[in-house]
Formats: structure tokens, C-alpha cells, sequence
């Protein structure tokens, strides 16, 4: 079966999908889709692929899905014999399943402001990035206690699919005006996230010491 990513190499959600396609060393294609200056994917043709007009999308085969998190649901179930990157355990799976809601809800005010300061869309800059700062604050102050537990991750002892859904808007958003110097504990983070074998930056993601 083909893998294949409806992709545009700026998005942080697609680059959540390339990520864990990566750690999985899973082989795949990417249709690149023109969202930024041609908005492809607010056309006739892309909405019948999702009528969101959204990325990203994943075909496997006869199944197409969207929406990130559910995507790294699907691949980890599907291609993660080891049950590390979404583990079978109740309590585990439902951590993993709060900080992915978390990932594609609260965390995406730091997309919002990079939209506004690298596209231009009109919203509110001061409420995104305060509202960013929130999230940033509740995710920072777990991963001290991690820390203090003489982990690393966001839900257990090993990087899970929660790690790959927070990352990328967490590290991208000095494109949005968001800074990391308030928040130590994501520094840590991120820092261990960009050494995990397979890992692939992209433009944005800081260079960390
Ligand atoms: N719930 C979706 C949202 C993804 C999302 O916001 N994607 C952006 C690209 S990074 C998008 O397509 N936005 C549509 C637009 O800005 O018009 C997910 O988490 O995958």
C-alpha cells in the first residue's frame, strides 16, 4: 500500500505527520499542495479531498484521513509494533489522548500568530500570543514535574505521539512572536525531542545548545 501526504513543507501540522512518518521509517509520498500564495487547498478539487480545506491529509491505501492528531493515532496503531509511540496501557493512552487534544486545540494559538506574522491573516495577534503563552505555561509546569520524576517525555518514560503532536508549534513559534526564554522546561524538552534518532528539522524549528 501507498502512504501518501497531502503536504505543504511550512505546516507545522504537516510537519507533526512527516515527523512520526520518519520515526517509524515508514516510506511515502508527498503531493505538495500550494496553500501559500496559490491557497490550493481552498479549491473545488482540494475540498473534495477534505471538505475542511485543511492540512494535513493521509492516504493509505483506500483510507483518507485528516487532521493531524488523528493521523499519528492511526500510524502508530497501524505501522508501531512496539506500542512505544501510542502505548496500549489505559491510564498511558488516555495522557497520550488528553495532550493530543491539547496539541491540536489550545496549542494551535501559537499557529494562529504565525499565520498572522508569516501570512498575514487578520486575527487577533495580542490574544493569540497571550493565549499561546497559556498553553505554553501548562505544558512547561508538566514537564518540570516530568523532570523532578527524572523523566523527559510528556507521558511516560519514552517519546510518544503527545511528544510529536506538541512539538512543532512549540518550536516554531518564534515565527509567531513567541519566545522561549519563560519556559525552561520546554527548552529541556525540545532539546532531547530534536536528539531522538530520525529526527528532521525544518525552517523555523530553533537550534538549540
Ligand atoms: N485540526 C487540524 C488543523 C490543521 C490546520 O490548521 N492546518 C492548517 C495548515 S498548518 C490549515 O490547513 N489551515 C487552513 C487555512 O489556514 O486556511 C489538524 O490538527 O490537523
Amino acid at each position: 500500500m501507498t502512504i501518501t501526504l497531502y503536504d505543504y513543507p511550512l505546516s507545522g501540522s504537516c510537519y507533526k505527520v512527516r515527523l512520526l512518518l520518519d520515526f517509524l521509517g515508514l516510506d511515502y509520498k508527498k503531493v505538495a499542495v500550494n496553500f501559500y500564495p496559490a491557497r490550493e487547498h481552498k479549491t473545488l478539487d482540494f475540498l473534495e479531498i477534505n471538505p475542511l480545506g485543511q492540512l494535513p491529509v493521509l492516504d493509505d491505501g483506500d483510507l483518507r484521513l485528516r487532521d493531524a492528531q488523528a493521523i499519528l493515532c492511526y500510524l502508530a496503531k497501524k505501522y508501531d509494533g512496539s506500542g512505544q509511540w501510542l502505548p496500549e496501557d489505559p491510564a498511558r493512552f488516555g495522557q497520550v489522548m488528553m495532550w493530543l487534544s491539547f496539541a491540536g486545540g489550545e496549542i494551535m494559538a501559537a499557529s494562529a500568530a504565525r499565520l498572522h506574522d508569516t501570512l498575514g491573516y487578520d486575527l487577533d495577534i495580542n490574544e493569540a500570543r497571550s493565549n499561546a503563552r497559556a498553553a505554553f505555561r501548562v505544558l512547561d509546569d508538566h514537564l518540570t514535574l516530568v523532570r523532578r520524576q527524572g523523566l523527559t517525555w510528556i507521558v511516560g518514560d519514552r517519546p510518544t505521539i503527545a511528544d510529536v503532536a506538541c512539538f512543532p508549534y512549540v518550536a516554531l513559534s518564534g515565527d509567531g512572536g513567541i519566545g522561549h526564554e519563560e519556559f525552561p522546561s520546554l527548552r529541556n524538552w525540545m532539546r532531547a525531542f530534536r536528539q531522538l534518532p530520525a529526527f528532521d528539522s525544518m525552517s523555523g524549528v530553533p537550534e538549540f545548545a
